[in-house]
């Protein structure tokens, strides 16, 4: 996350860490991020498994705040299989969404704790107002030319772009289609950065925090005017509902 602040994984609960171990370096390596939507299921971005892993390469851990100190209360998890979107164009990042199920010999996976938690699907057809003030996390960069991920979780302020201010136009004539949507602050310059993929835009509705999008791409990081953009998640309700129930 560019600019934002420090935070604390209770107030991101539904954050998730995906860690891989490759076949030849030794240790385990931070991947991407991810949101918690149920008990044994995590979204993240398509984009972060183009590498073709296999499940068992991958570990997910919740309720950890800096991202190679394990928490007090974390949950770890091994993946038993990850739903990549069939139709995610690894050009446009069109369809940028994976679904992976969480390993557990018991029908539930995490338990519900202060710093795990699921975050909310929206109802099929939410719209929120244009400008709308969100919250995005992740343990990514601190700016666009860093060589560093973050060493603890931030969270960063961004708004809800209206789609007249979320085409190619505005993101120097790459493909926008209505599966992406667009964030960002032209103030605080508060936006998503490379290791943050794969985690959450969240927004407050009826008082609880629902996932709007999933952090996927963009021109650089914080650069002014030019916004984040997110999977559009309530484009996928059905594909989430279908995957989870086969
Ligand atoms: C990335 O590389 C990335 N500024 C994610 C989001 C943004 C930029 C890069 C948005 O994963």
């Amino acid at each position: 996350i560019m600019r934002g602040f420090y935070a604390d994984i209770a107030s991101h609960p539904w954050q998730a860490a995906i860690f891989v171990k490759y076949r030849k370096v030794p240790g385990e390596h931070f991947l991407c991020g991810g949101i918690l939507i149920s008990s044994c299921w995590v979204l993240s971005a398509a984009h972060c498994f183009q590498e073709r892993y296999q499940a068992h390469q991958l570990k997910i851990i919740l309720g950890r705040t800096y991202r190679e100190i394990p928490g007090k209360n974390e949950q770890q998890f091994q993946v038993k299989k990850y739903i990549v979107h069939n139709q995610f164009d690894p050009e446009t990042y069109d369809n940028d969404i994976a679904l992976l199920q969480l390993t557990s010999e018991s029908a539930k996976c995490t338990t519900e704790t202060d710093t795990v938690r699921t975050a909310c699907l929206p109802e099929p057809g939410l719209q929120l107002p244009d400008w709308t003030e969100c919250e995005i996390s992740g343990y990514g960069k601190h700016e666009s030319y860093s060589p560093f991920y973050s060493e603890r979780l931030k969270e960063g302020h961004v708004r809800l772009f209206p789609a007249s201010q979320c085409t190619s136009q505005h993101l120097d004539n790459r493909t926008i289609t209505k599966n992406m949507l667009c964030a960002g602050d032209t103030r605080q310059l508060d936006d998503a950065c490379q290791g943050d993929s794969g985690g959450p835009l969240v927004c407050m509705k009826d008082d609880r925090m629902h996932l709007i999008g999933i952090i996927s791409w963009g021109i650089g990081c914080g650069s002014k005017d030019m916004p984040g953009v997110y999977t559009n998640v309530t484009r996928y309700l059905g594909w989430i509902q279908d995957n989870m129930n086969s």
